[in-house]
């Protein structure tokens, strides 16, 4: 009989332990279809629903955690995972200014890895990837690339949030940051942003986004180029200076509706509030087109946007030093921009008030 439930408890354990594999196994499979259904359709869904309760309850840890710091100052002293205070790495994010945030003063960005952590958020969100973070705050990433994060320093499973689009809120700039000639991620992505972004007349610089771009940060393909993709449901840019941007548009075959804009790629639809672009300065925006391919539509090109799908009037915007570099080759589809050069297509002239482009001087 004692055989006999010696046996019955292996049997169990090795059943228990292929189903653990078959789960982490699962993880990363789970992972790939949602990246991949992301980038097979834009995703419009609910955002909303889906940041509600985690969200708050995340906050409420950290926050329990903030009020108990007394056994920390008796140890070694804390030494943060990661300097964030210099110009972006291309890789790391920051969510810190997101899980200690009291909402209703806004949602406060430092540093370059906290603009990052922006991005990551909005596009994550729209990829339905739950996001990671160390007791510093900095972003999981799969460095050793297994398709398991709890492999990596600092994991714990508690710490997790999911994505936002910010619908309603407020987010402020309170730096200026360098984004250090790395790939960026426009804001956006996959999912429009809904939140209110205010730059507080701070300047966003150098920074690049090609086709490789979303790649390099977890999305197969995107369509947008810009600081920001898509905005929509009444977001709001303002108040802000980008310094030295460079927009990559290689045409593969699988190109379709390409939209480029030095500020934000897409101003979405009416359907919930459009969006919204005001005092804006861009100071040196190079877009370069290239490939030959029949089976791309045509890329919308464009100095403040991509396209204007609403009618929300865009105001105070200039940009200086603009700079079209169009190897293009394509007859049948050849770039479309506006004679204005702020948008390729849809909006009307009479919804940019007061917005110059200046081309730079050949
Ligand atoms: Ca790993």
């Amino acid at each position: 009989m004692k055989k006999f439930i010696a046996l019955l408890l292996t049997v169990g354990m090795l059943a228990l332990s292929l189903l653990a594999a078959g789960c982490s196994g699962g993880k990363g499979n789970g992972g790939e279809t949602a990246k991949d259904s992301g980038t097979a359709a834009p995703v419009e869904s609910n955002p909303s629903d889906t940041t509600g309760a985690p969200v708050e309850s995340s906050k409420e840890t950290s926050s329990e955690t903030e009020e108990t710091p007394g056994s920390e100052t008796e140890g070694e002293p804390h030494v943060p995972s990661f300097d964030t205070s210099g110009p972006w790495d291309g890789v790391n994010a920051s969510v810190k200014w997101y899980i200690d945030a009291d909402p209703r003063e806004g949602y406060k960005l430092y540093t370059a890895y906290d603009f990052f952590g922006f991005s990551l958020m909005v596009n994550r969100s729209g990829l339905k990837e739950n996001i990671f973070y160390d007791e510093d705050g900095m972003v999981i990433f799969d460095t050793d690339g297994d398709g398991d994060l709890s492999d990596e320093a600092g994991y714990s499973e508690q710490n997790v949030i999911i994505g936002d689009v910010f619908q309603g809120m407020e987010i402020l700039l309170m730096n200026d940051v360098d984004l250090n000639g790395k790939d960026w991620w426009p804001v956006g992505s996959n999912v429009s942003l809904r939140g209110y972004f205010d730059g507080q007349d701070h300047t966003v610089k150098n920074f690049y986004v090609s086709t490789e771009s979303a790649l390099h940060h977890g999305l197969k393909t995107s369509y947008y180029y810009g600081l920001f993709g898509a905005l929509a449901y009444g977001a709001e840019v303002k108040n802000l200076t980008i310094e030295n941007e460079t927009l990559k548009v290689e045409l593969a075959d699988d190109a379709k509706n390409v939209q480029a804009g030095g500020v934000a790629s897409l101003l979405n639809s009416d359907a919930g509030g459009g969006g919204v672009i005001s005092n804006v300065t861009v100071n040196g925006l190079t877009i370069i087109v290239s490939g030959n391919d029949v089976c791309a539509s045509t890329p919308s090109i464009g100095a403040i946007v991509g396209v204007h799908a609403n009618t929300n009037v865009q105001s105070n915007i200039t940009v200086n030093d603009y700079q079209l570099i169009d190897n293009y080759t394509d007859e049948t589809h050849s770039i479309l921009t506006q004679p204005d050069n702020y948008q390729a297509r849809d909006g009307k002239s009479e919804l940019f008030l007061n917005c110059q482009v200046n081309m730079k001087a050949s």
